[in-house]
């Protein structure tokens, strides 16, 4: 099978602001209360994604969802006209509003988990939507996710989207799921990492139940499949999801030496499962896990190009932080899997501790399946062009968190999600 993989980001949505929501997430709480700039944070977005289309590669896109989430407001108890709930909602817990206008939505890692049709019991691609439930703003996208990715991918020839697991069992999607493979259309393994948090440290988002549910849903080969336990180090030293400190494409593992609780068994299994894998492991030596962190050096994106050579797309950050710079200069100038860098400016998001990978999703799928996906979220360089310009005239210059108890703050977003919805269409 030739297999494609096509990266869906998020688009950055207009409400997208720095209100602090994040516990363990280190960026997240030190930008709390900053001025965010959504139109900047979007057009940077849509910058990494049309770099990602110049180098030959499908791109998609998933739309922001509408903010405030009025029926987690209408829920939470609060009535009247909608100036009159959030006015309301506002006066009760400012905290409770910002949960409900939170743009969060743009990190698509955390929008499922997918299991591409190679691995999947049944020849088809299956995606689970991730419940998010450890984070109230984020517990709230779960529905308009399922909503949407039951649209892009309606065809059940090619694809099967299903609800998100039970809440008590927390699951972030993707952000705590690799895939390797010899190549994307060859079967692979699966590796799912979860989080045991220790008492008094940061909160584990991602519940091992859950990944072995979704394994379940996905019809997987336990033969092929890892279960794998995410070190306590980095779950409190800010590592919230496993793509802080780990990243793969194909048969090639990026990972930090201290991502795993058991990192020598997990690396002795990947090479069990799948033996033909490159695993790299950055030492802690030349990478603590804090620059590892504060740089996000491994929330890059490792594609592989139309020639086959695989680029890594790493953020801007990494270049600021020395010992990540020099490790980076000698990793793409030896010998290694990966042969060209590609940084790219998402500031915007990095400051809510979402990096490159944060903000896609990727689906692997061949000819036949990319023909099913609804055209309206895949783009071309026209398309590129329409959203910009859309961006441009709809989308918020500044937010400031303080002031989103004010009704002329939130009312300008409708027009934004007007037009965007005007641009995507209605369900064929
Ligand atoms: O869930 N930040 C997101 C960042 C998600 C990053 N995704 C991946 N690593 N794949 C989160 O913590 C901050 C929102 C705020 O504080 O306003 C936030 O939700």
């Amino acid at each position: 099978m030739s297999a494609i993989e096509i990266n869906f980001d998020g688009l950055i949505g207009p409400s997208h602001n720095y209100a602090g929501l994040s516990l363990g997430n280190v960026a997240s709480a030190s930008n709390a209360g900053a001025v965010s700039r959504p139109r900047e944070a979007a057009l940077q977005g849509l910058g990494k994604m049309r770099r990602l289309m110049d180098l030959g590669l499908v791109q998609g896109f998933l739309p922001p969802q509408r903010r405030p989430h009025w029926p987690v407001l209408q829920r939470l108890g609060f009535r009247g006209s909608a100036a009159e709930v959030c006015a309301a909602a506002w006066r009760a817990d400012p905290g409770l509003l910002a949960r409900a206008m939170s743009a969060s939505a743009m990190w698509t890692a955390n929008a499922a988990t997918v299991s591409p049709a190679a691995d999947s019991g049944d020849g088809r691609c299956h995606l689970t939507v991730a419940n998010l439930a450890s984070m109230a703003h984020r517990s709230i996208e779960a529905e308009d996710t399922h909503r949407v990715l039951a649209r892009v991918f309606a065809d059940p020839r090619h694809f099967a989207v299903h609800a998100p697991v039970p809440s008590s069992y927390g699951d972030e999607g993707a952000a705590n799921h690799m895939r390797m493979a010899r190549q994307h259309g060859a079967p692979g393994i699966e590796l799912f990492v979860y989080g045991e948090a220790r008492p008094g440290g940061f909160p584990a988002r991602q519940d091992r139940r859950a990944s072995e549910a979704v394994a379940r849903l996905h019809g997987l080969d336990p033969a092929r499949t890892c279960f794998i336990a995410q070190s306590r180090a980095a779950i409190d030293a800010g590592a919230f999801h496993n793509d802080v400190v780990a990243v793969a494409n194909e048969g090639v593992l990026l990972v930090h030496e201290q991502a795993f609780e058991d990192q020598p068994g997990v690396l002795a299994e990947i090479l069990r499962k799948l033996p033909e894998a490159v695993i790299v492991e950055v030492p802690v030596a030349e990478v603590s896990l804090a620059d590892a962190i504060g740089s996000y050096l491994f929330n890059s994106q490792i594609v592989t190009l139309p020639s086959g050579e695989m680029a890594l797309v790493v953020p801007a950050e990494t270049q600021d932080c020395a010992p990540v710079k020099a490790w980076l200069d000698r990793f793409i100038g030896g010998n290694g899997p990966v042969g060209r860098l590609e940084v790219m400016n998402v500031r915007e998001s990095m400051r809510n501790g979402g990096g490159p990978a944060c903000l896609r999703l990727r689906v692997v799928t061949d000819e036949a399946g990319r023909a099913a996906i609804d055209p309206a979220f895949l783009l071309d360089a026209p398309r590129w062009e329409q959203l910009h310009r859309l961006v441009e005239a709809h989308w918020p210059e500044t937010i400031d968190p303080a002031e989103l108890g004010q009704a002329d703050v939130w009312q300008a977003w409708g027009a934004a999600y007007d037009a965007l919805d005007a641009w995507i269409g209605p369900q064929p």
